[in-house]
């Protein structure tokens, strides 16, 4: 099976590097690693030259910075692979977990594989007691609508089978992302699993961007995709 990883980047000069480097020695018959840059204002669109010359790095660049749907939005057209999955540019989530990410979709019986931060006995860096609540309702919320019993919906780990990802069509272009697929993956008819995954959350001092408001976003998305985009 041919492995698609698709990075969205937005001013990741101290991470992307390592995080290429990580992805290319996971352990999978990596097919491509997609990186698109949202227009990033610090050094990262001179890191990414590293690659100009490796066929199995394609960059591509936003014009004006969009956010990390409207990133993923670019890059899932451009995938070649069979199975796409997605990849922050920071180092909270690690490759080397893509065998267990990928190993219900090997054996036939998955279709799409979401990484739970809050199953399973891995390491779990010890961050914000608030974001943990805040995931944890939101996820609810969008269980509610979905009915799927996920424990954990705006893990960034995702991963798809090329058939399925390319039956849904994002509109989001920030991290209401995250409900927005959950709810258009619940309505086809597909098989979804969770696996636990380790977590090496980052601090706001460490380059954390997501807030409050983008909770409120989720909100929003999770009553829009579930209820009026139906
Ligand atoms: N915050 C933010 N991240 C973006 C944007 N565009 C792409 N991304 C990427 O989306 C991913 C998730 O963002 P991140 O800041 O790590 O979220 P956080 O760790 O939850 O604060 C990272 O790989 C970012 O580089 C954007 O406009 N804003
Ligand atoms: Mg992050």
């Amino acid at each position: 099976m041919k492995i698609s990883v698709v990075i969205p980047c937005y001013n990741e000069e101290s991470t992307i590097r390592t995080i290429v480097d990580r992805v290319k020695n996971a352990g999978v018959s990596l097919h491509e690693v997609i990186i698109v840059n949202d227009c990033s204002a610090d050094k990262t669109p001179e890191v990414l030259k590293e690659w100009d010359d490796d066929p199995m790095v394609k960059v591509f660049h936003h014009k004006v910075n969009q956010g990390k749907g409207a990133a993923l939005r670019t890059g899932f057209k451009q995938v070649s692979g069979d199975i796409i999955i997605i990849q922050d540019a920071d180092l909270e989530y690690d490759p080397k977990e893509y065998p267990l990410l990928l190993e219900p979709i090997e054996s036939g019986d998955a279709d799409v594989v979401f990484g739970s931060r809050f199953m399973g006995g891995r390491p779990h860096r010890v961050v914000y007691f608030w974001h943990m609540v805040g995931n944890r309702l939101l996820t609810l919320a969008s269980n509610m609508m979905t009915n799927l019993n996920l424990t954990d919906m705006e893990t960034c780990f995702k991963v798809f089978k090329g058939e399925i990802l390319s039956q849904i069509s994002i509109e989001e272009d920030r991290f209401g992302f995250e409900p927005e697929v959950t709810a258009k993956v619940s309505r086809i008819d597909c098989r979804i699993y969770e696996v636990g995954i380790s977590y090496y959350g980052r601090t706001y001092a460490e380059g954390k961007k997501i807030g409050w408001r983008d909770g409120v976003r989720a909100i929003y998305a999770i009553v829009k995709y579930n209820i009026f985009k139906r």
